[in-house]
């Protein structure tokens, strides 16, 4: 019997699966290519020769493979094996992904713990790798401190569709600063800016804005858009038509930039000129476009 089954050895499962032993557990593996353990076997991790070996070996089961579906296609077949165990999944995916597959695992008897992981391989194990918990709250409490190996462990709750709804909302954050900064770096590129002398202004711009964003909750959570900095909504969208512009003029694609002006330009119409840019938030909610 070992403490803890890691099923899924890409880039993630065997950081996760590292994490764990570096803390002195004992830890059993299964991967559908058989060769991504052999290094693990190295560092003391015992290979299942397959999943329902692998389940039956520990009380508690981390799964990390690419998509939900593949995470029940391995699952499916040894669902008697999950009986009194606790499932944690940690594989990317949707709320309903997550509250579907925890009903499955519930179905059969087990603990359904759903995770999201707010880092990259080699942040793993580490305090600024954060994973991100919810479902089964006493599947949570009984394997917590092996968790703890992880990173710094959030437990959101017994939805099990918060841990992905939060890391959903987190991705999304991180893809819009990541398409303004792409953008940034094209235009500022073609204008023979190397990048290296470009990103530090970025970065303390970007660290001034982020300033802002707790009077942005207050706005929202109180649906009071009400402009007090100066810069409304009508304002904004007169000036990013240069953004879109100075990007045309330098042979720079607007793909990433188009968006934000199409839903300036519906809060504009919509009578919200005089209103903070907050006042989006409530133009992405009326449609789901
Ligand atoms: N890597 C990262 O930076 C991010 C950080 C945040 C969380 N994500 C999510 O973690 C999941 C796993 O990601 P990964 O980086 O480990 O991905 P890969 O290295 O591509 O490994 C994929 C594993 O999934 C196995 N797999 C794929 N299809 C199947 C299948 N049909 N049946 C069984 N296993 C399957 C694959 O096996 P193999 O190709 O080695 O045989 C790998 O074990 C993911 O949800 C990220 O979004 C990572």
């Amino acid at each position: 019997m070992s403490d803890i089954t890691v099923i899924g050895l890409g880039a993630m499962g065997t950081a996760l699966t590292e994490a764990f032993l570096d803390k002195g557990h004992v830890v059993t593996v299964w991967n559908r290519s058989p060769a991504k353990a052999q290094a693990l076997a190295a560092k003391g991790a015992i290979v299942a020769a397959s999943v329902e070996d692998a389940v039956r070996a520990s009380p508690v089961i981390v799964v990390c493979l690419l998509v939900y579906d593949t995470v029940h296609e391995a699952l499916a077949p040894v669902w008697e094996a999950l009986s009194g165990r606790t499932l944690v999944n940690l594989t990317n995916g949707t709320p309903e992904q997550a509250r579907a597959m925890s009903q499955w695992a519930v179905t059969h008897g087990a603990n359904y713990v759903d995770g999201g992981i707010m880092a990259v391989p080699p942040m793993i194990g580490g305090q600024h790798a954060l994973i991100l918990y919810s479902g089964s709250r006493q599947g949570f409490d009984m394997h917590s401190e092996q968790l703890g190996a992880l990173g710094t462990s959030k437990y959101l709750g017994e939805d099990a569709g918060m841990a992905p709804l939060h890391d959903i909302a987190l991705l999304a954050g991180m893809y819009g600063l990541f398409g303004g900064v792409m953008q940034a770096l094209a235009l500022t590129g073609s204008a023979g800016i190397p990048a290296g002398e470009f990103v530090p202004l970025l970065m303390s711009w970007l660290q001034a804005m982020q300033g802002g964003l707790p009077k942005w909750a207050e706005q929202i959570d109180a649906g009071d858009h009400t402009s007090d900095v100066a810069s409304n909504l009508g304002m904004q969208a007169e000036a990013y038509v240069n953004l879109i512009d100075a990007s045309k003029a330098a042979g720079i694609s607007t793909e990433l930039m188009l968006p934000m002006q199409g839903l300036m330009k519906r809060g504009v119409a919509a009578g919200k000129a005089n209103a903070d840019l907050t006042s989006l938030v409530e133009l992405l909610r009326s449609q789901n476009r």
